[in-house]
C-alpha cells in the first residue's frame, strides 16, 4: 500500500472496530452457515439433441433433450435468448420492459438439423446440439457459444452453470465494469462479485466496485456487445486468440462464463461501436445528464474536518484565480459517522456555508453511504426500523455488518418501497444546502478481517417482490440504491437534474449518474489504472466517471499530481480527491511550476465546457461515452485495439496524456484522417505513429480535421472552434448549447465544414423554428492563411 497516511489515519481499525469487525465476520460466517446448506452432491446436464421448434414473434422456442432456448431479435435489432425457459424480465438492467419483437425476424430450420433466426443485422444460427453462432447477415462468425453446461444439486438448490464461447483469433475483449487492469482485457479470470479494494489499489486490484457481465468484443469481422443478464456471483475466464501468421492456424479466442446460479440469458448488439452503444443504452437506459456545474472542476478531501478548513481551501482556488465549481464533503463532516446528519460542532452552520459557496458560484457534494448506526434514538434507524427497511436473516432478525459509524443496519434497496423511503431522507441533504450527493461504501461494505467484506449471502432481499437472498441481491444493491436515490432527488426537487455518482453500481446505473475510480493507488500504476475504468465504464454504457487526482491515500510527486491533473482535465468528472492523511491535492501545493500548468489545464477545461456539455447531452441522445478508445470510429485497425494509452473525447479530439514519470515526448498512435496537434497547429495524416512533445506544460491533444468543437470564448459566449478540413473532404459537428440544470432538451446543432478555395465554409443545416443564435467561428489549421 503506497498510502502510510492512509494507514495511520486508520490505526483505530486494528483496535475497537477490528474486534468489532472480526465479531461480525464471525457472525456473517454464522449466519451463512444456519441460512445456505452446503450445496451437496451435483447432478451435470447439457441440452442434449434438438427435438422440435415453435415460431414466435421475433425467432421461437428451440427444443432440446433436456433444456430449451428462446430466442428473440428486438426492434432495433438486439438480439436476447435465455435457456431453460429463462426469458428477458425480471431484469434490472432493462430501463423501460423488453422492447417489441422484430417482426420480420423468424425462426427456420437449417439444412443440418439445427435452426436459424435471420433478422435485417444479424443471423443466430443454433446447432443440433444446442452451440448459438451469431453472424453477420454476409455470414462472418462474431461468436460461437458452445452448448452450455449446469450443475444442479441434487437436493435442490440454483443450479451453477457454464458457457463457454469461442471468438475470432483477432477479437480483443473490453468493459466487464470498471477494471484497472484494461481497457483491453487480456488473459485472465475476471470475478463479477462488487467488491470493495479496502483503501487502495493499482492495475492488479480485481474485482473492483463495478463488476458488470457486459463485454465488448472487437474483431476484423465486427463488434460485438454481449451481456448476461445474471447478478449473481461469477467468472468469466478471457484468452486471447493467436494469429497463425498467414499458416492458416489460428488459434480462436474464448470466453468462459460461470455463474454461481441464476438465469443463463443473454443480449447480444452487433454493429459498429456507435450504434452498439446506442442500442444498449436504449435497452439499459439513456445516461442522466449531470448539471453544467458538475462538468467543472471540483475539489474533494476526507477530512476537511471544519467550516474554517472548507472557506481555506475554497479561498486558495479563488484567491488564484482557479476556477472551481464544487467541494466534496467526505463522512467527516457526519456527526459520529452517521449517515443525514451533521457533526454541528466542526460546521455549526453548514446551510449557511452553502449558501455562501453558492454565491461565490460553488456547490457542495454530500458523500452518502447505505449503512445505517443500529442505534436506539437515531431518527434515521428507528424510522427505517418502523418502516421494516433492513435487510433480514432467514429467520427474521436484522443483520448487522460493521462500518464506520460502528454496528449498522443496511437498507434493502430492492425492496420499492425501502426506496421510496430512503429516496425521502435525502430531504435533509438538500436542506443542508447540499447540491449533489457522492453515494459510497455501497458494494455494500461491512468490515471484516478475513473472508468478503460484505453482508451474508443468506440475507433476504426482496427483489421487488420476487424475494431472494444477497446471492442475487448483492451486485445491484448499488444501483437499486442509486435508483432510490436519484428518485427521491428527482421527487423533492424536481426542477434540477440530480447530481449523484456512485462507486458501486451494475449495469443501468448511467440511468441515475455516474462514478468514479474509488480508492485507486497514488502512483504511475493507479495514474493508468484510472484511465483504463474510465474507458472501460464507458463502454458498458456509463459515460461519466473520473479519477480521483492524485489517487487517493498517498502523496503524490509534483509530477505525478500534475500529469493526473492533466490528465483528468479531459474526463467527465474532473475532481481532486484524498484519503484522511494522504497529502495534499490543491494546485497550489506542489510549487509555483505545477500551479502554472495546473492553471493552464484548468482554464483548458473551462474552455472546453461547452464541448463537455455537448458530450453530455450526445450521451444521453446516443450512449456514446464522452471518452472513447482510439479504435471507436476504426474498430477494423488492429493497432488501435492494442492502445490503452490514449483516447478520444467526443468525436473531435485525441488526448495523449502522460502515464509514465520523466517523459516529455511520446508516441501517439492516430486513427485515419488528419489529425492537428492543438498546440502547434502541425497536421499528421493517420493511421500511424507520431512522436509529440509532451512538456511538463502540457499534454499532447490533436483535433481532427473538419471538426467543430464548441468552446467558451474570453468574452463567455459560446464560439465554434473549427479545424480546416483537409482538402476535397467534410468534415462537420454536433453543438448542444447549455440550457441550465433544469430538464429543458436543448436543440441539437449540426454543422458540416468544408474547404472551398483555401476558405473554410462552416454551414448550420437548417432548424424549426428561429433556432439558436449564430455563432462565432474560430477557424484554426490553416497555417498562415
Ligand atoms: O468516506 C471515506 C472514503 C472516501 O473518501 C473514498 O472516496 C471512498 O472510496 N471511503 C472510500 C471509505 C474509506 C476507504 C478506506
Amino acid at each position: 500500500m503506497d498510502c502510510r497516511g492512509l494507514v495511520r489515519s486508520l490505526r483505530g481499525f486494528t483496535s475497537l472496530r477490528g474486534v468489532r469487525a472480526t465479531r461480525s465476520a464471525l457472525r456473517r460466517r454464522w449466519i451463512d452457515a444456519r441460512g445456505l446448506p452446503a450445496r451437496g452432491p451435483e447432478r451435470a446436464r447439457v441440452p442434449g439433441a434438438v427435438t422440435g421448434a415453435e415460431p414466435l414473434p421475433g425467432g421461437g422456442i428451440v427444443r432440446f433433450a433436456r433444456s430449451e432456448l428462446r430466442i428473440r431479435v428486438v426492434v432495433g435489432g438486439a438480439v436476447f435468448w435465455g435457456w431453460d425457459g429463462a426469458g428477458p424480465e425480471p431484469s434490472y438492467a432493462l430501463a423501460d420492459g423488453v422492447p417489441a419483437p422484430d417482426p420480420r425476424a423468424e425462426l427456420e430450420p437449417d439444412k443440418d438439423g439445427g435452426w436459424r433466426v435471420v433478422s435485417e443485422r444479424v443471423t443466430v444460427e443454433v446447432s443440433r446440439h444446442g452451440a448459438v453462432e451469431v453472424r453477420t447477415p454476409g455470414g462472418v462468425t462474431l461468436r460461437r457459444d458452445l452448448p452450455p453446461r449446469w450443475w444442479e444439486p441434487v437436493n435442490g438448490g440454483p443450479a451453477r452453470w457454464a458457457q463457454r464461447t469461442e471468438v475470432p483469433a483477432d477479437a480483443r475483449f473490453f468493459g466487464l465494469g470498471g477494471r484497472a487492469s484494461g481497457p483491453r482485457l487480456r488473459d485472465g479470470v475476471y470475478r463479477l462479485w462488487n467488491t470493495d479494494p479496502g483503501g487502495s489499489f493499482g492495475p492488479d486490484g480485481d474485482p473492483l466496485s463495478i463488476t458488470m457481465p457486459v463485454q465488448l468484443v472487437v474483431a476484423d469481422a465486427g463488434t460485438h456487445l454481449v451481456f448476461h443478464d445474471n447478478s449473481w456471483d461469477g467468472r468469466v475466464t478471457l484468452r486471447e486468440g493467436e494469429e497463425g501468421a498467414g499458416s492458416g492456424h489460428d488459434r480462436k479466442g474464448s470466453c468462459e462464463v460461470r455463474m454461481d446460479g441464476g438465469p443463463l440469458r443473454c443480449w447480444v448488439i452487433v454493429g459498429k461501436p456507435a450504434r452498439v452503444l446506442s442500442r444498449w443504452s436504449r435497452l439499459t437506459g439513456a445516461p442522466a445528464v449531470p448539471p453544467s456545474w458538475a462538468l467543472g472542476a471540483q475539489h474533494a478531501r476526507w477530512g476537511f474536518g471544519s467550516e474554517a478548513e472548507v472557506r481555506r481551501i475554497v479561498a486558495g482556488y479563488q484567491e488564484r484565480g482557479l476556477p472551481l465549481s464544487a467541494v466534496h464533503l467526505d463522512i467527516d463532516h457526519l456527526a459520529g459517522h452517521r449517515v443525514f446528519t451533521v457533526d454541528r460542532e466542526r460546521f455549526p452552520a453548514l446551510p449557511e456555508l452553502a449558501d455562501e459557496l453558492r454565491r461565490a458560484g460553488v456547490r457542495l457534494v454530500s458523500i452518502i453511504d447505505p449503512a445505517v448506526k443500529a442505534e436506539q434514538g437515531y431518527a434515521v434507524y428507528e424510522s427505517g426500523r418502523a418502516a421494516g427497511a433492513f435487510v433480514r436473516d432467514g429467520r427474521g432478525r436484522e443483520v448487522r455488518g460493521e462500518v464506520w459509524p460502528g454496528q449498522c443496519a443496511y437498507p434493502d434497496f430492492t425492496d420499492p418501497r425501502v426506496r421510496q423511503w430512503w429516496g425521502g431522507l435525502y430531504e435533509e441533504r438538500l436542506r443542508q444546502g447540499f447540491a449533489g450527493v457522492w453515494h459510497d461504501m455501497n458494494e455494500p461494505v461491512s468490515f471484516a478481517p478475513f473472508g468478503d467484506t460484505t453482508l451474508p449471502r443468506s440475507v433476504r432481499h426482496d427483489l421487488d417482490g420476487r424475494g431472494g437472498d444477497h446471492r442475487e441481491a448483492h451486485n445491484v444493491y448499488a444501483l437499486a440504491m442509486a435508483r432510490a436515490g436519484y428518485e427521491g432527488l428527482r421527487r423533492l426537487r424536481p426542477d434540477e437534474r440530480p447530481f449523484l455518482f456512485s462507486r458501486s453500481g451494475w449495469a443501468g446505473m448511467q440511468r441515475y449518474g455516474g462514478t468514479w475510480s474509488g480508492d485507486v493507488s497514488s502512483s504511475w500504476d493507479g495514474l493508468r489504472a484510472s484511465l483504463s475504468l474510465v474507458l472501460g465504464m464507458g463502454l458498458c454504457g456509463v459515460p461519466y466517471s473520473g479519477p480521483d487526482v492524485g489517487g487517493f491515500g498517498g502523496s503524490p510527486s509534483p509530477e505525478l499530481y500534475l500529469r493526473w491533473f492533466q490528465l483528468a482535465a479531459y474526463l467527465p468528472l474532473f475532481r481532486t480527491h484524498a484519503a484522511i492523511g494522504a497529502g495534499r491535492r490543491e494546485p497550489w501545493e506542489f510549487g509555483p511550476a505545477v500551479l502554472e500548468h495546473a492553471r493552464a489545464a484548468l482554464a483548458e477545461r473551462e474552455r472546453l465546457h461547452p464541448y463537455f456539455v455537448t458530450l453530455a447531452h450526445l450521451s444521453r441522445l446516443t450512449g456514446a461515452p464522452y471518452v472513447r478508445p482510439l479504435w471507436w470510429g476504426s474498430p477494423d485497425d488492429r493497432a488501435l485495439r492494442e492502445c490503452g494509452d490514449a483516447f478520444v473525447l467526443g468525436d473531435a479530439l485525441l488526448v495523449a496524456p502522460v502515464l509514465e514519470r520523466g517523459v516529455d515526448r511520446r508516441l501517439v498512435r492516430l486513427p485515419r484522417g488528419r489529425w492537428f496537434d492543438t498546440a502547434t497547429g502541425q497536421g499528421y495524416d493517420g493511421p500511424g505513429q507520431v512522436l509529440l512533445d509532451a512538456p511538463l506544460s502540457r499534454v499532447p491533444v490533436l483535433a481532427r480535421a473538419g471538426s467543430v468543437i464548441p468552446v467558451r470564448g474570453a468574452d463567455g459566449l459560446l464560439e465554434l472552434e473549427v479545424w480546416a478540413p483537409a482538402g476535397g473532404r467534410r468534415g462537420g459537428g454536433l453543438v448542444v448549447a447549455d440550457a441550465g440544470d433544469g430538464w429543458e432538451q436543448p436543440e441539437v446543432e449540426r454543422y458540416t465544414t468544408r474547404l472551398v478555395d483555401g476558405w473554410v465554409r462552416v454551414k448550420r443545416l437548417r432548424s424549426e423554428g428561429s433556432g439558436p443564435p449564430l455563432r462565432r467561428v474560430r477557424v484554426r489549421g490553416l497555417g498562415a492563411a
